[in-house]
């Protein structure tokens, strides 16, 4: 080809491949396949290549790929990247809108409706980039403000930025400001791979962005999925711009940024407050984190007029979330015992308010952790408490170790009866092998055997099951029924009148539904859903425990890990006993069931569809998962389908998914929806 032609072809599969960039990673709406993307990309590179004479650094071939620098060079903002004031409540919010209003002397029905730029503060790390007539020139971190990194070869590589400002007459110097951040599913990914490489794990998202973007190599950050998203503006010359900062953020649009998500206009204090909430309420389901929400006078004017105050503007404010980190130290680690004698270490800690609660327990989850984390007594640790989550360690502060700490020991029997303890392969879990000999596992049996879902024993509180078995009144859950007003009464505060009470509902519960019964004997995995499958398929209790793996596996919920458990359950002769003990003593069910109130399973009325090679589960698991969670798992996808998972080489059901607009998510969003779950919800150990 000439070498104009070739010019010509290169700037229009240029011009192109940016429009196909735009759709797909700022928009989220592709407009062509991969492979046509693919192989414009090629065409691309090889003219290129063939004619080094027309490569600029803007060229779409250029996101990736760049060498590697040896240190980082300072930079000087041309404007200071300032940073916000924040408030942590909705006094200190009036006081700001009050000192506003004084300094430009509003009345009280223009601070009523004074419009507000009201946007979630997204949790990651502050950047600048610099285009010059339309071109990236320069990415710069905020640093101290004033004085920033240069990392132009990183931000180069964060797919939702453009090399080249998406307009036809650019203005002379465009400064865009925002956050970079790594959403949660991007996170969950990297933190697999850390895993299956062997390599650190990375603690929250917004560290995992900070390193990122900190890196000599810029290969290292095209492999993190970055985000950028602009929040403002800094020089701009050469162009008119809006009065309104909300109208500013929709030009960015424009020019082919991400705005800062969820950005609306409000008015006045109550506006701005009721959006607070209204974030507040939503944070969990966001795909990033967020630590606040960020109010801005939407009026440039009025903001010019209200200037800055050292270096923050007088214009904005963070109004701050109650903190989800925070750092408080490690008392002790205790190893507990559940209900299928699973060994949970939890951390004791010094109280410390988190997350809007103070927190004085969170889980290591198991010894893997421990030994990951590396956490001593004594140590200070940040704590993590999001949503409704239970707490967590994300990190040691090693700087803050006090002298002579011992790593923490994993037991080497069970902590509660000195029983052997059991791990499997591939699971991190390690029990204790003791079932219901081991006196906790008979404690948390019981509370399961009584709780609202199963039995429903009214006045039998955690507390007073404890004193029943430490005091050797009841050592398994039949015993309850045989429990005497004398034995209650020697109680540490048991009144008379309490026991009669307790007695009454104890007789009360003799009359069950059969599958509240099921779901009362603690079968592992066998949940709500579970034990109403079961017992709408077998309609007897004698059938339920002589079922073979072949029957049960037939059964809408069970799958191959649940067969076994209930067989394994089963096969104990003892717990054959217990099953025909509570019906002598009288408890009885009719054999129609009670419809279990499976609208209140998390992924009720949801249709979930498994494809794909999974790597960390297996699809049987995940689909008995699924199901225990209440959702349908069907084996096709259609318009009924909500979620698909998509393991590696997804095929046609992927495409059939894409076509009719089903969210798909992938194994590391599921396991962290899973994760999420996890801890409110009864129905594994
Ligand atoms: O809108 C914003 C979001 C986050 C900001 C901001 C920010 O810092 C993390 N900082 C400033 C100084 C401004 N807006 C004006």
């Amino acid at each position: 080809m000439p070498n104009n032609r070739s010019n010509t072809r290169i700037k229009q599969l240029r011009k192109q491949l940016e429009v196909y960039n735009h759709q797909y990673y700022v928009l989220d709406e592709p407009l062509v396949p991969d492979s046509e993307y693919d192989r414009q990309m090629q065409e691309l590179v090889a003219l290129e290549k063939k004619y080094p004479e027309f490569l600029t650094s803007e060229s779409p071939s250029q996101k990736v790929g760049g060498k590697a620098i040896n240190t980082f060079k300072q930079i000087i903002h041309s404007l200071p990247m300032l940073s916000l004031d924040n408030v942590f409540d909705k006094q200190s919010l009036i006081d700001f809108v009050n000192r506003v209003a004084n300094r430009v002397e509003l009345q009280e029905k223009q601070i009523n409706a004074l419009a507000f730029s009201a946007e979630p503060k997204l949790d990651g790390v502050a950047v600048s980039l610099r285009y010059e007539r339309g071109i990236l020139t320069q990415g710069a971190s905020r640093g101290d403000g004033v004085r920033g990194e240069d990392i132009t070869h990183n931000v180069r590589t964060i797919a939702n930025i453009p090399l080249r400002l998406m307009i036809e007459n650019p203005p002379d110097v465009f400064e865009v400001r925002g956050e970079v951040l790594i959403p949660h599913q991007g996170f969950a990914e990297l933190n697999i791979l850390a895993l299956k490489q062997e390599t650190k794990l990375f603690a929250n998202p917004r560290n995992a962005a900070a390193g990122s973007i900190r890196q000599l190599d810029p290969a290292v950050a095209a492999s993190r999925p970055l985000k950028f998203y602009a929040y403002g503006l800094g020089t701009v010359e050469g162009v008119q711009l809006p009065n309104s900062h909300v109208d500013r953020l929709q030009l960015l649009a424009e020019y082919g940024f991400n705005p800062s998500p969820g950005t609306e206009k409000v008015s006045g204090i109550e506006g701005c407050v009721q959006y607070y909430q209204q974030i507040l309420k939503n944070r969990d389901a966001l795909a990033y984190d967020i630590d606040g929400v960020v109010l801005k006078i939407d009026d440039i004017q009025l903001q010019k007029q209200l200037g800055f105050v050292s270096r923050a503007p007088r214009w904005a404010i963070a109004y701050k979330f109650p903190a989800q980190e925070e750092l408080t130290r490690l008392l002790n680690v205790d190893f507990q015992v559940g209900r299928t004698g699973a060994i949970t270490p939890v951390a004791r800690l010094e109280p410390v308010f988190v997350g809007g609660v103070t927190v004085s327990n969170a889980t290591l989850h198991n010894a893997d952790e421990i030994e990951r984390l590396d956490v001593r007594i004594g140590d200070t640790v940040i704590i993590r408490r999001a949503g409704d989550v239970i707490p967590q360690i994300v990190n040691v502060i090693l700087d803050r170790r006090p002298d002579e700490t011992e790593p923490i020991h994993f037991p080497d029997a069970c902590p509660v009866c000195d029983s052997e303890l059991h791990s499997v392969e591939n699971e991190t879990v390690i029990r204790c092998t003791a079932g219901l000999f081991c006196p906790a596992q008979r404690v948390e049996a019981i509370k399961h055997f009584s709780s609202r879902k199963a039995l429903d024993i009214d006045g039998l509180g955690d507390k007073i099951v404890e004193q029943l078995v430490a005091e050797k009144l009841i050592s398994s859950p039949d015993d309850l029924f045989t429990l005497s007003k004398s034995a209650l009464i020697s109680l540490e505060r048991m009144a008379e009148k309490s026991a009669d009470n307790l007695l009454l509902s104890i007789e009360k519960s003799k009359q069950t539904a059969f599958n509240r019964f099921v779901y009362a004997l603690g079968i592992r995995e066998v949940g709500e859903a579970t034990a109403l499958s079961l017992v709408q398929h077998f309609g007897c209790m004698d059938h339920i425990i002589k079922a073979s793996f072949e029957e049960l596996i037939e059964v809408d919920d069970v799958g191959p890990v649940v067969a076994n458990h209930i067989i394994d359950f089963f096969k104990e002769p003892h717990n054959v006993d217990i099953v025909q003990r509570l019906l002598d003593v009288g408890v009885s069910f009719s054999e129609t069931t009670e419809i279990a109130d499976k609208s209140a399973l998390p992924f009720s009325g949801q249709t979930w569809v498994v494809t794909g090679t999974l790597e960390i589960m297996t699809r049987q698991q995940v689909k008995e998962r699924l199901q225990q969670l209440g959702a349908k798992v069907a084996g096709s996808v259609s318009k009924k389908t909500s979620f698909l998972v998509a393991g590696a080489n997804a095929g046609s059901k992927l495409t059939k998914a894409d076509a009719l607009g089903i969210t798909v998510i992938n194994e590391a969003d599921l396991i962290e929806r899973f994760n999420q779950l996890e801890f409110s919800h009864e129905e594994t150990d």
